[in-house]
């Protein structure tokens, strides 16, 4: 029984002075470096989007960040331009300690977001996450970084539908909270049976 620590998008632009920034973002750099010793594995993804990704409101004349539309796979949440490849904003936070196993990139696709480090957001295209771990013999996976209500929550449901014990370190995860999105992350998790911990 194998345990991971899943590290998520802990990137410049969802720090403070970041493009999309999570309010205090960066105060989980510390406790993550922290807990890595205590995991046989590491894994960190990166949001990483071309120029113009169709997550980005600037792709979607008339529309402004934080609005929604209609995408062929639901509803989407329009964003400020954000994690664009090779830019300084997508790259990790300079304090973090990404001597991991295994960088997971994703959003990658003009025209699909990705916030869950396991499927993109159509819950069908996969990013090939599962079968590492499973070939590595991981079980339990806990899950830090930003932000909660987005990509960890995602991250944790899709972990938890495919049957690995899942955790979420609340105190080294920050949510951006729009419209009440980090109370229902919480609950929705909670009803999944992700393990919710408080320290
Ligand atoms: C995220 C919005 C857009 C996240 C990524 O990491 O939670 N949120 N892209
Ligand atoms: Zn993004």
């Amino acid at each position: 029984m194998s345990q991971a620590l899943i590290v998520i998008d802990v990137q410049n632009d969802f720090c403070p002075g970041g493009a999309l920034a999570v309010p205090d973002g960066d105060a989980v750099v510390a406790p993550i470096n922290a807990l890595l010793g205590e995991f046989e594995t590491v894994i960190l993804t990166q949001d990483w989007h071309p120029a113009a990704h169709s997550s980005f409101a600037s792709a979607h004349p008339g529309l402004s960040p934080y609005e929604t539309t209609e995408m062929s796979y639901g509803t989407q949440v329009l964003w400020p331009d954000h994690c664009v490849q090779g830019s300084k904003g997508a790259e990790f936070h300079p304090d973090l300690d990404v001597s991991g196993d295994l960088i997971i990139r994703k959003g990658f696709r003009p025209s699909i977001d990705s916030y869950s480090g396991f499927f993109e957001n159509d819950h069908k295209t996969p990013t090939g996450l599962e079968g590492y771990l499973r070939s590595r013999g991981v079980s339990e996976l806990t899950f830090v970084g930003l932000a909660t209500d987005f990509c960890v929550a995602y991250s944790a449901l899709d972990a938890a539908k495919l049957g690995f014990a899942t955790r979420v370190k609340l105190a080294a995860c920050r949510g951006i909270d729009l419209q009440g999105s980090l109370e229902k992350a919480l609950t929705e998790m909670q009803a999944a049976g992700v393990q919710l911990q408080q320290d």
